[in-house]
């Protein structure tokens, strides 16, 4: 939804630019924008940086006036409030750099096309601020209010590529969708909350259907064939395979008994469905002439964000905690993401597991980070208690990751390295700092002395809510693969060729190698594939495909 801001603008300037951003301000207001300029906010006896910070949480537009000034004394305080104004994820919010000598442009201010106010044509530089600064009209403008009632309920963007197909639950309840990232996911409408994730397909999913009665589902995809789901268990039921191209739409009976699908070569097939209940119960094994339902596994994994300043301590306390070990490190670049083998007790046939991302905390690295923040379970907000301006820097830590992610976390807030000296502030106001901003807790640590890190364990694990993350249904093969792969990772081979790659992993799943993809895969399923249709030559039909013909006389 979009945010009301008290503030159209924001005006950051270095003391010694005040005149001239003065009048740009006063122009503004002019102009009817609500513009913040600290010579008209600060009051005598206020704090000057809590009045910025509010300001800055409170403006829509951020205008950076650039100068040699401005990239003097005062820059590494007026940089850091731009970041909130540069995330590419937020929307709401702008940057936008206005230069005001000839400075050179520091950094990656560089790639920001600025507003020229050195120019002698100082007047359409103004159009272009004003325009730029004034308000766009929202989403709901305009709107009848059930119209607006949809706009917020936009979806998360759960899916990773595009959303090609959406269809809604008979009884309008649920809805899926299925996407280019080769998944199909269901959604609870009232929340947008998404509470499974059915993979499986290899290729992206072009169409999904339920069933009459809203229990199954159809998936067709690029992978050439249709998928029949039990949409309360995320279960596979079938894989129907026939099609000898992407397959870009499905349907189904209005008796739920047969399901209908399109390719890309003009090529339909009508599949006759099992009936429900009869579906073969043991997984991978198929009725005489039906095709099997592949062996499949379900499991949830929760995102654990270490996040926090450079320096302190979070790659030690990551170490710590996925494999119980010590070990100096050089400053992260870019983020890890570790599997931690956690003994997190399977629930209703569901495996867990979590995920813990170790982003490198530079100022540089920061705006990137937040694009991998999105789906977080919980974050851990590690500091170091001898810094200082503590509560500034955790403040503006704990907004970039509200920021973020699209839906509710739980946080934790951790000093790091605490054998390297304790903390500055009291551990009460520390406290107070995590009550106000609802951390569900406060703990100091040390991986190198291993002071705290049972408790973190402890603190972590009983903070996921696991029925806020959607289960994932995945084919055995897929999750053994993944494992592989993980561990492959975590031996330090990090690059592979392809045929490398898939020579390691065909040792290391022995007695499977046969099913996995390359060539030996394509031959066989081209074998199996019934491909028995007028015009496309090959044996006879399959027999769950009844009907198949480029010219459908029944469409
Ligand atoms: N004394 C002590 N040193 C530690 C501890 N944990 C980490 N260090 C050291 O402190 C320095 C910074 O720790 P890191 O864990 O790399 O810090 P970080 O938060 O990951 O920093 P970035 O990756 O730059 O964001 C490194 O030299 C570590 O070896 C600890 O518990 N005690
Ligand atoms: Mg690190």
């Amino acid at each position: 939804m979009s945010a009301e801001f008290p503030y159209d603008v924001f005006l950051s300037r270095s003391s010694r630019d005040k005149a001239v951003v003065r009048a740009v301000a006063e122009r503004l207001r002019q102009d009817g924008l609500k513009v913040w300029l600290d010579e008209w906010e600060i009051r005598p006896g206020d704090s000057i940086p809590a009045k910025i910070e509010e300001g800055l949480e409170h403006s829509r537009i951020l205008v950076l006036c650039m100068s040699a000034n401005a990239f003097g004394a005062d820059w590494a305080r007026l940089e850091a409030g731009t970041f909130r104004f540069r995330d590419p994820l937020n929307k709401e919010r702008r940057f936008l750099p206005l230069r005001l000598d000839d400075a050179p442009i520091k950094g990656s201010l560089a790639q920001f096309l600025y507003i020229d106010w050195r120019a002698a044509e100082r007047g359409q530089e103004y159009a272009k601020l004003l325009e730029a600064c004034r308000p766009a009209s929202r989403p709901g403008d305009g709107l009848t209010e059930a119209q607006q009632r949809l706009v917020a309920n936009v979806f998360s963007l759960g899916h990773t590529a595009s959303v090609l197909s959406v269809a809604w639950s008979p009884d309008g309840r649920r809805a899926l969708s299925g996407a280019d990232d080769k998944t199909v996911r269901l959604w609870e409408v009232e929340t947008g909350r998404c509470l499974r994730v059915l993979e499986g397909h290899t290729g992206g999913v072009n169409s999904v259907a339920w069933s009459p009665d809203g229990r199954r589902a159809l998936s067709g995809a690029d992978d050439k064939t249709v998928r029949l789901w039990e949409v309360e268990t995320g279960r596979c039921l079938r894989v129907l395979e026939g099609h000898t191209d992407r397959v870009l739409s499905v349907a189904w009976s209005p008796d739920g008994e047969q399901a209908f699908s399109g390719a890309v070569n003009g090529v339909m097939r009508v599949w006759d469905l099992p009936v429900e209940g009869h579906e073969a119960s043991v997984p991978g094994a198929a009725a005489p002439g039906r095709p099997a339902s592949p062996e499949q596994a379900q499991y949830t994994n929760a995102k654990v964000l270490l996040v926090g300043d450079s320096g302190a301590g979070k790659t030690g306390l990551s170490k710590r905690l996925a494999s119980d070990v010590w070990e100096p490190s050089d400053s992260t670049v870019g983020a890890w993401a570790t599997q931690w083998k956690l003994p997190v007790q399977p629930s209703a046939g569901v495996e867990r597991e979590i995920w813990l991302w170790d982003f490198g905390g530079q100022a540089d690295q920061r705006l990137i980070h937040q694009l991998y923040m999105d789906e977080t379970a919980l974050a851990v907000l590690v500091f170091d208690g001898q810094k200082e301006d503590l509560f500034e820097t955790l403040g503006q830590w704990d907004r970039d990751l509200t920021r973020a992610s699209r839906r509710e976390f739980a946080k934790l807030l951790v000093a790091g390295r605490v054998d390297a000296g304790g903390l500055r502030a009291s551990r009460s106001d520390v406290e107070k700092f995590a009550a106000e901003r609802e951390f569900g807790g406060f703990l100091e640590t040390s991986a190198k002395k291993n002071l705290g890190c049972e408790e973190l364990k402890q603190a972590i694990l009983a903070a996921i809510n696991w029925d806020e993350i959607p289960c994932r249904t995945t084919e055995v093969l897929f999750k053994r693969l993944k494992e592989e792969i993980i561990r492959l990772k975590d031996e330090g081979r990090v690059l592979l060729r392809f045929n490398e790659l898939r020579e390691a992993l065909q040792l290391r799943l022995v007695g499977r190698a046969s099913s996995l993809p390359g060539p030996a895969r394509e031959q066989e399923s081209g074998m199996s594939a019934p491909g028995s249709m007028e015009g496309e030559g090959g044996g006879p039909p399959p027999p769950h495909s009844r009907f198949t013909t480029r010219n459908c006389a029944r469409c």
